[in-house]
């Protein structure tokens, strides 16, 4: 299983993650962590344990199942966050020296399930302000548009808006009534001020976003294909703890006041530092 990216992250992707909000890295991790953890998100799905969240619209059996902070319930996960390349991919993209972990997502869509993604920004419901805050998509199966491939609105991380948080079951918890709900944007296909992107992946191809970038994503059209991806989030240098309504909690906050550098090691430890150059 490669530990560090099977190409480098380039300064062209650096700076396409600065301007559009989101870059898609092709072929980064190698099959050993594919498969693997395409079987350890199967396997975890069907434990029925976890925080999870499972959308099945009526008539049908196919589910769109996710699941958060896997690292801390299966190995397999931790394994990912601490020895994969993950974390040094999340640093290069922000160019900082150090990142901390803050929690990982996995997503399944069984073939056939309706239920989309809908358009939403992640900051909104993250108890963080700032900007060093990244989503490593993962694909640990193939991905096209029909089996819900996730689309992002190029450079809308730049926008002035804080939309309303919505989860895939629509929990009321995050529907923080002062801000504005987040547009259908697949009813704005045509407008010609919007720049939709997405991406067909193959397995170990990654996409990563900008929390303030708007994305959503479509059901599962496919009959035969499931769509298996592990969104994991790191935080930089200039992120402050804001644990504000309406945001994730999380079981044992962080020993630091709001408005502080979220450095506590015990809850958001340090995954990847850049090693120093040797001395002279
Ligand atoms: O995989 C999906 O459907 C949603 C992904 C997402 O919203 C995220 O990674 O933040």
């Amino acid at each position: 299983m490669n530990r560090h990216p099977l190409r480098p992250v380039t300064e062209a992707d650096i700076r396409t993650y600065e301007e559009d909000g989101v870059v898609c890295l092709r072929g980064m991790f190698d099959r050993e962590w594919t498969d693997r953890m395409r079987e350890a998100s199967i396997r975890f799905m069907e434990s029925g344990i976890g925080r999870k969240r499972i959308v099945q619209k009526p008539g049908e059996t196919a589910r769109f199942y996710s699941n958060v902070f896997m690292c801390g319930l299966d190995p397999n996960f931790m394994a990912f966050r601490n020895e994969s390349p993950a974390a040094e991919i999340a640093a290069t993209l922000m160019r900082v020296d150090r990142v901390r972990f803050w929690y990982d997502q996995m997503f399944i869509k069984e073939p056939g399930t309706s239920a989309p993604t809908q358009w939403h920004q992640d900051l909104p419901f993250w108890p963080f302000r700032g900007s060093h805050l990244i989503s490593i998509w993962v694909a640990f199966t193939p991905v096209t548009k029909d089996s819900s491939g996730v689309e992002y609105i190029k450079g809308s991380h730049k926008w002035p808006k804080f939309y309303r948080p919505v989860t895939p079951d629509e929990d009321p918890n995050f529907a923080n009534p002062d801000l504005e709900p987040c547009p259908n944007f697949s009813e704005r296909y045509g407008d010609p001020s919007l720049k939709f992107l997405s991406w067909e992946l193959e397995p170990g191809d990654v996409v990563c976003h900008h929390p303030m970038a708007v994305h959503g994503a479509g059901g599962n059209k496919s009959a035969t294909q499931g769509r298996i991806g592990l969104s994991v989030r790191f935080l930089g240098d200039d992120v402050q703890w804001d644990p504000r309504p309406y945001t994730v909690k999380i079981p044992v906050p962080p020993k630091v006041p709001a408005g502080a550098y979220p450095g506590d090691d015990a809850v958001f430890p340090v995954i990847w530092e850049r090693p120093r150059a040797a001395a002279e």
